[in-house]
């Protein structure tokens, strides 16, 4: 009997050690909870061993019982310490996995601006809507009637030259002023109208540091009975006031257009300079008979100007040309 007392130690020691070790190697859960079943499960390997212990003689099984029992907290010790490990393991893998470097740089996303000649064109419409100003818009590409013709401006007038105006070859041609939008405006509402123009215009003009072939321009117009040349001087004098911010010396020299009589050329004097900023004038009777307006019942006033000039002259920029190139280091500076 003795003979199976030892070989019971034995056992349990062989199954110490061999367990520890299958233990220790484990590197997966899935691998330790095979280990437990295999070992201390209800038809594991201690229970098989503790079979044995039905044959010992009374006074030998609680030393056996004792061993068997220090084995079986061992290896439920070392089984829990393992899985304890491995979870911690997978807990440090996954954090790594999904930590967020909070001190990476971020991406760089540019902001967009206005350009100057949109919020140029801004301002300006902004102010004579103040005063009561409706935005009228209309195509860019215009018969010779809407760009000439109704603005009193005849066959035989030089701004008609082909070198001066883009002719499509279906006969139309690319719009050299607004006024046409104007006109159209008065074909389809009646008097009285306060109207303001902006828009891109074409010209065959050579290109240099104050001539583009594609630029802006604003136009307004006021038709309604009584409206005297003095009305026209107090608008300009308070778009201009509101445009510069201050109260600016102002002139106005006699000049020439098609479109207007008497006709005028608008100067203002800003830090020191004398500056032409726009031409205007009182509505020539003959534009009014185009568009079925009675000359003997309304007057109206009319002034334009070009944007690139007056964006160049608010942000003191010295070649028309840099409106045009899209250089983001011009661009952002506004
Ligand atoms: C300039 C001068 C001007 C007008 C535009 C106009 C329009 C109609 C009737 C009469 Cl429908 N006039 N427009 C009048 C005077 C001057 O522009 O230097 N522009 C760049």
């Amino acid at each position: 009997m003795t003979t199976s007392l030892n070989e019971l130690e034995t056992q349990l020691a062989a199954l110490k050690e061999e367990a520890t070790k299958a233990i220790a190697t484990a590197d997966t859960l899935d691998q330790v909870e095979q280990l437990r079943v295999k070992y201390l499960g209800k038809k594991g390997q201690l229970s098989q061993v503790l079979g044995g212990m039905g044959k010992l003689p009374a006074e030998d099984r609680p030393r056996i019982g004792a061993s068997a029992n220090e084995v079986k907290n061992l290896l439920q010790d070392n089984i829990e310490q393992k899985r304890k490990d491995l979870q911690d393991a997978l807990i440090q893998a996954q954090l790594e996995a999904e930590t967020l470097d909070v001190t990476m740089p971020a991406v760089y996303r540019p902001q967009g601006r206005m350009h100057p000649l949109n919020s140029t064109i801004d301002r300006v419409v902004d102010i004579f809507v103040g005063l009561g100003y409706t935005v009228a818009t209309g195509p860019e590409m215009e018969t010779d009637y809407y760009n000439f013709e109704a603005l009193n401006t005849p066959p035989d007038h030089p701004a008609r030259d082909m070198q001066d105006t883009f002719y499509l070859p279906d006969g139309n041609l690319l719009r050299t002023h607004t006024s046409s939008v104007q006109i159209r405006y008065m074909e389809n509402n009646d008097p009285p109208i306060r109207i303001v123009a902006p828009g891109r215009c074409y010209r065959r003009d050579t290109i240099d540091a104050s001539h583009s072939a594609v630029f802006h321009q604003l136009e307004i117009l006021a038709v309604d009975e009584g409206l005297t040349f003095t009305d026209l001087k107090g608008t300009i004098k308070v778009f201009l006031e509101e445009l510069f911010g201050e109260e600016l010396p102002i002139r106005f020299r006699a000049s020439y257009f098609p479109f207007t009589e008497p006709s005028a050329e608008v100067d203002v004097q800003w830090k020191g300079k004398w500056l032409e900023v726009m031409g205007c004038g009182m509505v020539d009777p003959n534009v009014f008979k185009s568009v079925g307006y009675d000359p003997e019942v309304y007057t109206g006033f009319a002034a334009g100007f070009g944007v690139e000039r007056l964006a160049l002259v608010l942000h003191e920029i010295d070649d028309i040309r840099r409106l045009y190139n899209s250089d983001l280091r011009f661009l952002q500076q506004f």
